[in-house]
Protein backbone atom coordinates (compact mmCIF):
# COMPACT_ATOMS: atom_id res chain seq x y z
CA UNK A 1 0.00 0.00 0.00
CA UNK A 2 1.44 3.40 -1.02
CA UNK A 3 1.96 5.85 1.74
CA UNK A 4 0.31 9.15 1.49
CA UNK A 5 3.41 11.58 0.88
CA UNK A 6 1.97 14.26 3.39
CA UNK A 7 0.81 13.71 6.91
CA UNK A 8 -2.56 12.79 7.40
CA UNK A 9 -3.54 16.03 9.39
CA UNK A 10 -3.18 17.46 5.83
CA UNK A 11 -5.39 15.92 4.24
CA UNK A 12 -8.22 16.11 6.86
CA UNK A 13 -7.47 19.91 6.74
CA UNK A 14 -7.92 20.12 3.37
CA UNK A 15 -10.98 17.79 2.93
CA UNK A 16 -12.91 20.43 5.67
CA UNK A 17 -11.62 23.25 3.93
CA UNK A 18 -13.39 21.76 0.77
CA UNK A 19 -16.19 21.26 2.21
CA UNK A 20 -16.62 24.68 3.82
CA UNK A 21 -15.13 26.29 0.23
CA UNK A 22 -17.80 24.87 -1.75
CA UNK A 23 -20.52 25.80 0.85
CA UNK A 24 -19.69 29.37 1.01
CA UNK A 25 -19.56 29.41 -3.08
CA UNK A 26 -22.87 28.33 -3.33
CA UNK A 27 -25.13 28.88 -0.60
CA UNK A 28 -25.01 26.17 1.80
CA UNK A 29 -22.69 23.07 2.56
CA UNK A 30 -23.38 20.31 0.02
CA UNK A 31 -21.71 16.83 -0.51
CA UNK A 32 -18.88 16.50 -2.96
CA UNK A 33 -17.63 13.77 -5.29
CA UNK A 34 -14.10 13.34 -6.60
CA UNK A 35 -12.81 10.51 -9.03
CA UNK A 36 -9.35 9.23 -9.26
CA UNK A 37 -8.19 8.42 -12.22
CA UNK A 38 -9.14 5.44 -14.37
CA UNK A 39 -7.34 2.45 -14.47
CA UNK A 40 -5.49 3.82 -17.89
CA UNK A 41 -6.46 7.08 -19.10
CA UNK A 42 -4.22 8.16 -22.50
CA UNK A 43 -4.26 12.15 -21.07
CA UNK A 44 -2.77 11.56 -17.86
CA UNK A 45 -0.61 9.01 -18.35
CA UNK A 46 2.82 10.89 -19.12
CA UNK A 47 5.31 8.09 -18.52
CA UNK A 48 6.74 6.44 -22.23
CA UNK A 49 7.73 3.36 -19.68
CA UNK A 50 3.87 2.42 -20.13
CA UNK A 51 1.97 1.03 -17.31
CA UNK A 52 2.15 3.11 -13.93
CA UNK A 53 -0.73 5.13 -12.98
CA UNK A 54 -0.90 9.06 -12.28
CA UNK A 55 -3.52 9.84 -10.11
CA UNK A 56 -6.09 12.18 -10.62
CA UNK A 57 -3.99 15.81 -9.36
CA UNK A 58 -7.61 16.50 -7.19
CA UNK A 59 -8.09 13.25 -6.19
CA UNK A 60 -4.61 12.78 -4.65
CA UNK A 61 -4.51 15.88 -2.74
CA UNK A 62 -7.81 15.36 -1.19
CA UNK A 63 -6.80 11.73 -0.16
CA UNK A 64 -3.44 10.95 -0.62
CA UNK A 65 -4.34 7.52 -2.24
CA UNK A 66 -2.81 6.03 -5.66
CA UNK A 67 -5.74 3.44 -6.49
CA UNK A 68 -6.89 3.91 -9.83
CA UNK A 69 -10.67 4.33 -10.39
CA UNK A 70 -11.50 5.23 -6.80
CA UNK A 71 -14.41 8.02 -5.50
CA UNK A 72 -14.37 9.89 -2.63
CA UNK A 73 -17.43 11.01 -0.80
CA UNK A 74 -17.62 13.91 1.33
CA UNK A 75 -20.53 14.60 3.20
CA UNK A 76 -20.90 17.70 5.31
CA UNK A 77 -24.46 16.33 7.09
CA UNK A 78 -22.95 13.26 8.65
CA UNK A 79 -20.78 10.83 10.31
CA UNK A 80 -18.76 9.23 8.74
CA UNK A 81 -18.19 12.50 6.50
CA UNK A 82 -15.23 11.12 4.48
CA UNK A 83 -15.75 7.40 2.96
CA UNK A 84 -13.26 6.02 0.45
CA UNK A 85 -14.91 3.92 -2.26
CA UNK A 86 -12.62 1.34 -3.70
CA UNK A 87 -12.72 -0.95 -7.00
CA UNK A 88 -12.09 -4.02 -5.53
CA UNK A 89 -11.75 -6.10 -8.56
CA UNK A 90 -12.79 -9.70 -8.86
CA UNK A 91 -10.79 -11.96 -6.92
CA UNK A 92 -10.26 -14.25 -9.57
CA UNK A 93 -8.11 -12.01 -11.74
CA UNK A 94 -5.70 -11.18 -9.16
CA UNK A 95 -3.35 -13.72 -10.43
CA UNK A 96 -3.89 -11.37 -13.93
CA UNK A 97 -4.20 -7.59 -13.35
CA UNK A 98 -2.20 -7.83 -9.51
CA UNK A 99 -3.62 -6.93 -6.09
CA UNK A 100 -6.37 -3.93 -5.38
CA UNK A 101 -6.60 -1.42 -2.43
CA UNK A 102 -9.43 -3.18 -0.58
CA UNK A 103 -11.72 -1.55 1.84
CA UNK A 104 -10.32 -3.17 5.18
CA UNK A 105 -9.58 -1.13 8.59
CA UNK A 106 -5.68 -1.08 7.40
CA UNK A 107 -6.64 0.94 4.32
CA UNK A 108 -9.05 3.23 6.40
CA UNK A 109 -6.66 3.71 9.33
CA UNK A 110 -3.54 4.60 6.35
CA UNK A 111 -5.42 7.18 4.57
CA UNK A 112 -6.74 8.76 7.38
CA UNK A 113 -10.52 8.95 6.27
CA UNK A 114 -13.60 7.84 7.95
CA UNK A 115 -14.84 5.22 6.08
CA UNK A 116 -13.87 2.63 3.23
CA UNK A 117 -16.31 0.59 1.48
CA UNK A 118 -16.50 -1.50 -2.23
CA UNK A 119 -17.44 0.89 -4.90
CA UNK A 120 -20.56 -0.67 -5.50
CA UNK A 121 -21.91 0.99 -2.25
CA UNK A 122 -21.40 4.43 -3.38
CA UNK A 123 -24.86 5.08 -5.09
CA UNK A 124 -26.98 4.82 -2.13
CA UNK A 125 -24.39 6.64 0.47
CA UNK A 126 -24.33 9.32 -2.51
CA UNK A 127 -28.30 9.45 -2.60
CA UNK A 128 -28.31 9.77 1.13
CA UNK A 129 -26.22 12.54 1.12
CA UNK A 130 -27.74 14.57 -1.67
CA UNK A 131 -30.95 13.60 0.40
CA UNK A 132 -29.65 15.15 3.43
CA UNK A 133 -28.22 18.60 1.89
CA UNK A 134 -31.07 19.49 0.15
CA UNK A 135 -30.81 17.63 -3.16
CA UNK A 136 -27.55 19.64 -4.28
CA UNK A 137 -23.51 17.91 -5.12
CA UNK A 138 -20.86 19.16 -6.01
CA UNK A 139 -18.36 17.39 -8.37
CA UNK A 140 -14.98 18.43 -9.62
CA UNK A 141 -14.21 18.47 -12.84
CA UNK A 142 -11.51 20.65 -15.36
CA UNK A 143 -13.65 23.20 -17.97
CA UNK A 144 -10.11 23.92 -19.37
CA UNK A 145 -9.32 20.46 -20.29
CA UNK A 146 -12.71 18.22 -21.61
CA UNK A 147 -11.19 14.94 -20.41
CA UNK A 148 -12.22 11.90 -18.54
CA UNK A 149 -13.18 14.12 -15.67
CA UNK A 150 -15.92 16.07 -17.14
CA UNK A 151 -17.22 12.80 -19.24
CA UNK A 152 -17.85 11.30 -15.38
CA UNK A 153 -19.30 14.34 -14.57
CA UNK A 154 -22.23 14.30 -17.25
CA UNK A 155 -22.76 10.18 -16.80
CA UNK A 156 -23.51 11.26 -13.31
CA UNK A 157 -25.82 14.41 -14.40
CA UNK A 158 -27.82 12.00 -16.15
CA UNK A 159 -27.54 9.43 -13.49
CA UNK A 160 -28.76 12.26 -11.06
CA UNK A 161 -31.86 14.03 -12.86
CA UNK A 162 -33.27 16.39 -10.49
CA UNK A 163 -30.28 17.49 -8.55
CA UNK A 164 -28.54 20.26 -8.64
CA UNK A 165 -24.86 19.47 -9.89
CA UNK A 166 -21.84 22.05 -9.06
CA UNK A 167 -18.58 22.09 -10.48
CA UNK A 168 -16.92 22.52 -7.22
CA UNK A 169 -13.43 23.05 -9.05
CA UNK A 170 -13.51 27.17 -9.17
CA UNK A 171 -14.31 26.94 -5.23
CA UNK A 172 -11.41 24.84 -4.27
CA UNK A 173 -8.80 26.52 -6.36
CA UNK A 174 -7.94 28.74 -4.26
CA UNK A 175 -6.88 26.34 -2.07
CA UNK A 176 -4.04 24.91 -3.53
CA UNK A 177 -2.52 27.72 -4.07
CA UNK A 178 -0.22 28.44 -1.41
CA UNK A 179 1.83 25.50 -0.55
CA UNK A 180 2.65 24.52 3.05
CA UNK A 181 6.37 23.59 3.83
CA UNK A 182 5.79 19.90 3.17
CA UNK A 183 4.56 20.51 -0.29
CA UNK A 184 7.80 22.59 -0.84
CA UNK A 185 10.07 20.06 -0.12
CA UNK A 186 8.59 18.01 -2.13
CA UNK A 187 8.73 20.30 -4.80
CA UNK A 188 12.04 20.56 -4.51
CA UNK A 189 13.02 16.95 -4.13
CA UNK A 190 11.22 17.26 -7.89
CA UNK A 191 13.68 19.97 -9.01
CA UNK A 192 16.50 17.65 -7.56
CA UNK A 193 15.95 15.05 -9.68
CA UNK A 194 15.72 17.65 -12.84
CA UNK A 195 18.72 19.12 -11.58
CA UNK A 196 20.56 15.24 -11.92
CA UNK A 197 18.98 14.86 -15.15
CA UNK A 198 20.28 18.29 -16.67
CA UNK A 199 23.59 17.85 -15.17
CA UNK A 200 24.10 14.10 -16.99
CA UNK A 201 22.53 15.08 -20.12
CA UNK A 202 24.01 18.62 -20.93
CA UNK A 203 26.91 17.35 -21.20
CA UNK A 204 26.33 14.56 -23.89
CA UNK A 205 24.34 16.99 -26.37
CA UNK A 206 27.32 17.51 -28.17
CA UNK A 207 27.95 14.07 -28.65
CA UNK A 208 23.99 13.04 -29.65
CA UNK A 209 22.68 13.35 -32.83
CA UNK A 210 18.79 13.73 -32.45
CA UNK A 211 16.34 16.11 -30.50
CA UNK A 212 14.95 12.00 -29.14
CA UNK A 213 18.33 11.10 -27.87
CA UNK A 214 18.25 14.24 -25.81
CA UNK A 215 15.20 13.40 -24.43
CA UNK A 216 15.71 10.01 -23.80
CA UNK A 217 17.98 10.68 -21.81
CA UNK A 218 16.66 12.92 -19.42
CA UNK A 219 13.60 10.85 -19.22
CA UNK A 220 16.07 8.04 -17.87
CA UNK A 221 17.16 10.25 -15.39
CA UNK A 222 13.58 11.58 -14.30
CA UNK A 223 12.27 8.10 -13.66
CA UNK A 224 14.86 6.44 -12.01
CA UNK A 225 14.09 7.43 -8.68
CA UNK A 226 11.36 5.29 -7.22
CA UNK A 227 10.02 5.07 -11.12
CA UNK A 228 8.43 8.53 -10.49
CA UNK A 229 6.30 10.33 -13.37
CA UNK A 230 7.29 13.39 -15.89
CA UNK A 231 5.33 16.43 -14.83
CA UNK A 232 5.25 16.39 -18.50
CA UNK A 233 6.48 15.26 -22.02
CA UNK A 234 10.07 16.91 -22.40
CA UNK A 235 10.16 19.31 -25.24
CA UNK A 236 13.46 19.18 -26.52
CA UNK A 237 13.83 21.54 -30.21
CA UNK A 238 16.58 22.61 -32.12
CA UNK A 239 17.06 25.18 -34.55
CA UNK A 240 14.03 26.52 -35.74
CA UNK A 241 12.26 23.68 -33.40
CA UNK A 242 12.96 25.74 -30.70
CA UNK A 243 11.12 28.61 -31.45
CA UNK A 244 8.36 26.18 -31.51
CA UNK A 245 6.74 26.88 -28.18
CA UNK A 246 4.37 23.86 -27.78
CA UNK A 247 7.02 22.08 -29.79
CA UNK A 248 6.20 18.40 -29.07
CA UNK A 249 7.82 15.72 -31.85
CA UNK A 250 11.17 15.78 -30.47
CA UNK A 251 11.78 13.99 -33.84
CA UNK A 252 14.59 16.20 -35.88
CA UNK A 253 18.24 16.41 -35.77
CA UNK A 254 20.41 18.87 -33.24
CA UNK A 255 21.61 20.76 -35.73
CA UNK A 256 25.27 21.70 -35.44
CA UNK A 257 25.93 25.00 -33.38
CA UNK A 258 22.30 25.83 -33.23
CA UNK A 259 20.53 26.45 -29.93
CA UNK A 260 19.22 23.58 -28.16
CA UNK A 261 15.82 24.52 -25.44
CA UNK A 262 15.08 21.77 -23.73
CA UNK A 263 11.81 22.43 -20.98
CA UNK A 264 11.10 19.40 -18.90
CA UNK A 265 10.19 18.05 -15.39
CA UNK A 266 10.50 15.55 -13.00
CA UNK A 267 7.97 14.93 -9.79
CA UNK A 268 8.36 13.85 -6.58
CA UNK A 269 5.18 12.54 -4.91
CA UNK A 270 2.72 14.35 -7.15
CA UNK A 271 4.35 17.77 -7.45
CA UNK A 272 6.27 18.28 -10.62
CA UNK A 273 9.09 20.92 -11.61
CA UNK A 274 9.09 22.82 -14.69
CA UNK A 275 12.41 23.92 -15.80
CA UNK A 276 13.85 25.48 -19.75
CA UNK A 277 17.15 25.66 -20.53
CA UNK A 278 18.71 26.75 -23.86
CA UNK A 279 22.34 25.88 -24.78
CA UNK A 280 24.38 25.70 -27.87
CA UNK A 281 24.89 22.38 -29.77
CA UNK A 282 28.39 22.21 -29.24
CA UNK A 283 28.67 23.79 -25.36
CA UNK A 284 29.80 27.29 -26.27
CA UNK A 285 28.21 30.69 -27.05
CA UNK A 286 30.39 31.64 -29.67
CA UNK A 287 27.35 32.89 -32.24
CA UNK A 288 27.32 36.43 -31.38
CA UNK A 289 23.73 36.79 -32.40
CA UNK A 290 22.45 34.12 -30.10
CA UNK A 291 24.77 34.79 -27.48
CA UNK A 292 23.31 38.50 -27.60
CA UNK A 293 19.83 37.59 -27.56
CA UNK A 294 20.72 35.01 -24.68
CA UNK A 295 22.04 37.63 -22.50
CA UNK A 296 18.64 39.86 -23.12
CA UNK A 297 16.63 36.49 -21.85
CA UNK A 298 18.79 36.45 -18.75
CA UNK A 299 18.16 40.33 -17.93
CA UNK A 300 14.67 39.28 -18.33
CA UNK A 301 14.60 36.44 -16.42
CA UNK A 302 16.90 38.11 -13.16
CA UNK A 303 13.73 40.78 -13.40
CA UNK A 304 11.68 38.58 -13.18
CA UNK A 305 13.36 36.82 -9.86
CA UNK A 306 14.14 40.36 -8.86
CA UNK A 307 10.67 41.87 -8.44
CA UNK A 308 8.85 38.68 -7.64
CA UNK A 309 7.43 38.77 -4.14
CA UNK A 310 4.09 39.22 -2.00
CA UNK A 311 2.30 41.74 -3.02
CA UNK A 312 2.82 41.73 -6.45
CA UNK A 313 -0.02 40.69 -9.40
CA UNK A 314 1.62 38.75 -12.59
CA UNK A 315 0.61 41.58 -14.23
CA UNK A 316 3.19 43.85 -12.64
CA UNK A 317 5.53 41.19 -12.70
CA UNK A 318 4.97 40.50 -16.23
CA UNK A 319 5.19 44.27 -17.52
CA UNK A 320 8.85 44.62 -15.39
CA UNK A 321 10.39 41.21 -16.76
CA UNK A 322 9.37 41.77 -20.32
CA UNK A 323 10.75 45.05 -20.63
CA UNK A 324 14.44 44.83 -21.73
CA UNK A 325 13.32 42.42 -24.43
CA UNK A 326 10.10 44.97 -25.23
CA UNK A 327 12.50 47.52 -25.58
CA UNK A 328 15.14 45.52 -28.00
CA UNK A 329 12.05 45.28 -30.30
CA UNK A 330 11.05 41.69 -30.08
CA UNK A 331 7.54 40.76 -29.26
CA UNK A 332 5.84 38.99 -26.08
CA UNK A 333 4.84 35.62 -27.19
CA UNK A 334 3.43 34.54 -23.66
CA UNK A 335 2.87 35.11 -20.46
CA UNK A 336 6.41 34.92 -18.13
CA UNK A 337 4.62 33.06 -14.85
CA UNK A 338 2.27 30.42 -14.24
CA UNK A 339 1.28 28.78 -10.77
CA UNK A 340 2.99 25.19 -10.44
CA UNK A 341 1.83 22.83 -7.90
CA UNK A 342 0.64 19.35 -8.62
CA UNK A 343 -0.55 20.31 -11.93
CA UNK A 344 2.83 21.42 -13.92
CA UNK A 345 0.19 24.28 -14.96
CA UNK A 346 -1.68 24.32 -11.65
CA UNK A 347 -5.28 25.84 -11.83
CA UNK A 348 -5.53 29.44 -10.62
CA UNK A 349 -2.97 31.21 -12.05
CA UNK A 350 -4.63 34.82 -12.62
CA UNK A 351 -2.80 38.16 -13.84
CA UNK A 352 -4.82 39.97 -11.10
CA UNK A 353 -4.27 38.16 -8.23
CA UNK A 354 -1.77 39.47 -5.77
CA UNK A 355 0.80 36.98 -5.09
CA UNK A 356 1.12 35.19 -1.56
CA UNK A 357 3.71 33.87 0.48
CA UNK A 358 4.31 30.02 -0.34
CA UNK A 359 2.97 30.24 -4.00
CA UNK A 360 5.81 28.96 -6.06
CA UNK A 361 5.40 30.17 -9.84
CA UNK A 362 7.40 29.81 -13.21
CA UNK A 363 9.45 32.69 -14.06
CA UNK A 364 9.97 32.04 -17.89
CA UNK A 365 10.92 34.59 -20.86
CA UNK A 366 11.75 33.91 -24.40
CA UNK A 367 12.45 35.54 -27.77
CA UNK A 368 11.33 33.32 -30.43
CA UNK A 369 13.19 33.60 -34.35
CA UNK A 370 12.13 30.92 -36.22
CA UNK A 371 13.20 32.62 -39.49
CA UNK A 372 16.74 32.68 -37.72
CA UNK A 373 16.64 29.49 -36.17
CA UNK A 374 16.58 30.66 -33.27
CA UNK A 375 14.72 30.28 -30.06
CA UNK A 376 15.78 30.85 -26.62
CA UNK A 377 13.78 30.63 -22.92
CA UNK A 378 14.98 30.54 -19.96
CA UNK A 379 12.41 29.08 -16.73
CA UNK A 380 12.99 28.85 -12.96
CA UNK A 381 10.68 28.00 -10.53
CA UNK A 382 10.57 30.92 -7.75
CA UNK A 383 8.81 30.31 -3.92
CA UNK A 384 7.36 33.49 -2.91
CA UNK A 385 8.25 35.02 0.51
CA UNK A 386 6.74 37.62 2.52
CA UNK A 387 9.87 39.75 1.06
CA UNK A 388 10.73 38.29 -2.42
CA UNK A 389 11.30 35.40 -3.78
CA UNK A 390 13.65 32.00 -3.29
CA UNK A 391 14.90 30.63 -6.66
CA UNK A 392 14.24 26.93 -6.34
CA UNK A 393 16.15 25.86 -9.31
CA UNK A 394 19.28 28.00 -8.76
CA UNK A 395 21.65 25.37 -8.92
CA UNK A 396 20.75 24.67 -12.25
CA UNK A 397 23.24 26.50 -14.38
CA UNK A 398 22.23 29.46 -17.17
CA UNK A 399 24.72 31.72 -16.93
CA UNK A 400 27.07 31.64 -20.23
CA UNK A 401 29.81 30.38 -18.05
CA UNK A 402 28.68 27.90 -16.30
CA UNK A 403 26.50 26.21 -18.92
CA UNK A 404 29.66 26.21 -20.76
CA UNK A 405 31.58 24.68 -17.47
CA UNK A 406 29.12 22.23 -17.38
CA UNK A 407 28.60 21.34 -20.80
CA UNK A 408 32.96 20.98 -21.33
CA UNK A 409 32.95 18.90 -18.62
CA UNK A 410 34.87 21.74 -16.10
MN1 LIG B 1 6.41 26.47 -17.51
Amino acid sequence: MAIPPLPLATYRRRRRQALRACADHSDGPMPILVFAAPWSDPVLDLTPVAGKHRQDPWFAWMSGCMAPGAVLLLNPAQKPQATLFLETGDPSKVVWDGDRLQPTPATRRAYGVDAVAPLEDLRPALDRAIAQSGNRLGLLWRDREPGWQAQEAQRWRRRLRGVTVINAEPALVPLRLVKDADEVALHKRAIAITWKGLRATLPRIPHLRYESQVAAELVQHYLNPAYEHLAFQPIVGSGVHAATLHYKYNDGPLQRRAPVLIDSGATWSGYCADVTRTVPQHGRFDQPRFRELYELVLRANALGRRHARAGITLRELNALAWQPILDAGFPRMHGLSHQIGMDVHDPGTNPDQALQPGMIISNEPGIYLPEEGIGIRIEDDLLITKDGCQELTRMIPKTVRAVERLMNGR
